[in-house]
């Protein structure tokens, strides 16, 4: 069952959410309805339990795998005399990762498990290879956010706010079929481009200046993160100007240079390494040292879904099935920063954009 079990020795996988949901819970169950706190699911080889509230109840039925079976509980002695039932003397997984410490104490106890084991790099390394379904949902989450890119210009005005751009790029990602954006859209201008993780604020749009937008949709439960960056009514003319498009046909090379080093079987150094390569040369090393993160990241039911990563140190192999994003940047402190940012599927022989 969703491959999580090749990778694990012992007899069980508890996931038990908190007040916040383990995404493992929502790549188990598949449910895009309900909130799901303090429930737990049991996965063993073959089989599916949910103890869950009468609140979720008829939400888990309607939604439910054919393997799952769903009983409601209420309070902690009939938790207690549920896992115990499924789950006393065994060996089991949790996401060590995920659970606080206070409630592995208090489900080991419950349970009367031989001993809890971690199970969360089962869960990264089969979450981190996508079957067809997966990525068909992670395609409609991209093209959710092309679709609200494309025209998006138009509506760019003098003197309308960071917050302003952020609150209208939402909706329309909603509007186009996002059941919410993925992460804090990120809109940046002028300088405050430089910032990889600026939070809009009220700074207002001026002409000539850097239009940044980074943004993600999430579609039936998987997320996309692309970003874009815009010159608002240039002045093509003036110096600035000039250096702010060399800054973006950089960073547009330099994100065609990583999609072509990204193949099954290297490792995801290599991909940073043919980014950060052109980044530090062009121009005689104008930009040398200006790109400060890690090419990209795997995607998935988080925005950073764990597991690997393409960055200078990473020696994660990279496989069919993978997705990543791919965004080199520049960010010049005081001036501004150009981010380009798309997600990408590392197929048999290579990498195809998303
Ligand atoms: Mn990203």
């Amino acid at each position: 069952m969703r491959g999580v079990f090749s990778e694990f020795g012992g007899d069980a996988i508890l996931i038990y959410n908190t007040s916040i949901v383990d995404s493992n819970f929502i790549y188990m169950s598949g449910f895009t309805s309900g909130i799901f706190e303090h429930t737990a699911l049991l996965v063993t080889k073959n089989r599916m339990v949910l103890l869950t509230s009468e609140l979720e109840y008829q939400t888990a039925l309607s939604q439910k795998p054919k393997e799952m079976k769903v009983v409601k509980y209420t309070g902690v002695e009939e938790l207690k005399r549920h896992l115990g039932k499924l789950l006393d003397g065994a060996v089991v997984g949790v996401d060590m990762e995920f659970l606080p410490y206070s409630y592995f104490r208090k489900l080991k106890k419950l349970s009367g498990a031989k001993k809890f084991v971690d199970a969360s790099r089962a869960f990264s390394k089969a979450r981190l290879v996508k079957d067809d379904k997966e990525i068909e949902c992670i395609q409609k989450a991209v093209d959710i956010v092309k679709h609200t890119f494309s025209g998006i210009e138009n509506i760019f005005k003098t003197g309308m706010t960071e917050k302003e751009l952020a609150a209208e790029f939402d909706n329309r990602m909603r509007i186009n079929g996002a059941a919410e954006p993925s992460f804090k859209t990120i809109v940046a201008f002028s300088k405050n481009a430089a910032l990889p993780h600026h939070a809009p604020d009220d700074t207002p749009l001026r002409a000539n200046e850097f239009v940044l937008i980074d943004a993600g949709a999430r579609f039936n439960n998987y997320c996309s993160d692309l970003t874009r960056t815009f010159i608002f009514k240039p002045d093509k003319s003036s110096g600035k100007y000039k250096e702010m498009k060399r800054m973006i046909d950089t960073v547009k090379e330099a994100q065609k240079l990583a999609l072509d080093a990204i193949t099954p079987g290297a490792d995801g150094m290599k991909a940073h390494k043919a980014a950060e390569g052109h980044i530090n040369t062009v121009n005689g090393g104008t930009y040398k040292g200006k790109f400060i993160h890690s090419l990209g990241h795997s995607i998935g039911i988080d925005v950073h879904d764990g597991g690997a990563r393409l960055s200078g140190h990473s020696h994660s192999k990279l496989g069919k099935g993978m997705v990543f994003s791919d965004e080199p940047g520049i960010y010049i402190t005081g001036f501004g920063g150009v981010r380009f940012e798309d997600d990408i599927l590392v197929t048999d022989d290579g990498a195809r954009l998303l």
